[in-house]
């Protein structure tokens, strides 16, 4: 068998959200790495071979979600001071934590610089989906540039030190955290599956307008990973809220924002919109599945989650955090994978 057709019979990651067991990998699979959305943060660990981190996301009183990412192959993985990763020979699993600090470009800086490098080293050169979760995202750092346009500078900064290695830049999430410094943590694949997506609705994020930091966010809208041989493959959906253009709108009200964040996940994952992209598929928001919801303000929660429980069949899969967001204007925030 040809290495090619090796890569085209890969299955796709699974994502599950446990609730219950701490994040045990089904009978028979394997577990690519852990992340626990709870009531602390700490340093990236490994936990039964595999890579753990733990995120300061829920209140004391509310449970705990650890999103676990399985696979059906034997995971390697390793840990050097505040990183850790995995592989399985197809996917790869970085997490690194950024400690406090009164100015973070350079901290996030090297903090991707170690990651990318590492990725590359092992072969593992498509990026597929990002995460960012800042302490006190809206916040000022020590020289009074807002948290997440400092984040935004030190990330654009290793993105554009790395450009000549990566396929551009990939579905992400930039969310507020209920602790202090940084955590990120991505997937990457081996080369040839990734297709990164815009939106026709909103402005590309690393074209934004200077207003809104120094260096824009450096994300696509989504990203979709073909799988040959196991269906459609995954479309990965960034972060999504109220923006239309570069404007956030309906500022203040929390039912128009919500319309206007699934409108904009509808176009994005739409046949349509994907045709625009040469990748042959099509979702709609029924398909969403790994599904998280932030919300800025606890009193919006309970319409939030009565509006994704109609949208969202099995609503009850989704999970919802209670957290900042990147723009003090901003209610509420979605992700989830269609497949
Ligand atoms: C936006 O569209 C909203 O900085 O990685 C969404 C997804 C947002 C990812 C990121 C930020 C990020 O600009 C914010």
């Amino acid at each position: 068998m040809t290495a090619l057709n090796t890569l085209a019979r890969t299955p796709l990651l699974d994502c599950v959200f446990d609730m219950t067991s701490g994040g045990d990998a089904p009978a028979g699979r394997n577990v690519l790495a852990r992340v626990v959305y709870g009531h602390h943060g700490g340093r990236p660990t490994l936990y039964r071979g595999s890579p753990r981190i733990d995120v300061h996301m829920t209140a004391a009183d509310a449970v705990p979600v650890t999103e676990v990412w399985v696979t059906d192959r034997p995971v390697r993985s390793g840990l050097q001071d505040n990183l850790v990763y995995a592989e399985d020979g197809e996917y790869f699993f970085c997490a690194v934590r950024v400690e406090e600090s009164g100015v973070y470009r350079d901290p996030v800086r090297t903090a991707y610089d170690a990651a990318f490098r590492l990725a590359r080293q092992q072969g593992y050169t498509d990026l597929f989906r990002m995460w960012n979760l800042v302490g006190d995202i809206t916040g000022t750092n020590a020289e009074g540039t807002e948290i997440y346009q400092d984040f935004c500078a030190g990330r654009a900064l290793a993105f554009e030190e790395w450009s000549e290695h990566f396929e551009g830049m990939p579905a992400a999430t930039g969310i507020g955290a209920l602790g202090t410094g940084i955590d990120l943590y991505f997937l990457a694949c081996r080369p040839g599956r990734t297709t990164h997506l815009e939106n026709p609705r909103q402005t590309p994020a690393h074209r934004y307008p200077e207003r809104y930091g120094v260096r824009p966010p450096s994300f696509a809208r989504g990203t979709h990973l073909a799988s040959e041989g196991y269906g459609a493959g995954a479309l990965f959906v960034s972060g999504t809220a109220s923006i239309l253009g570069d404007d956030t709108v309906h500022p203040g009200d929390i039912e128009r924002q919500l319309d206007v964040t699934l409108a904009n996940i509808e176009t994005l994952v739409s046949g349509e919109n994907l045709r625009q992209h040469a990748v042959d598929a099509g979702y709609g928001l029924a398909e969403l599945g790994s599904v998280k919801v932030y919300v800025r303000d606890a009193e919006h929660l309970p319409a939030v989650r009565a509006r994704c429980a109609e949208v969202f069949p099995g609503g009850a899969g989704a999970v919802f955090f209670n957290v900042g967001i990147c723009r003090p204007d901003l209610l509420v925030e979605i992700e989830g994978i269609c497949r």
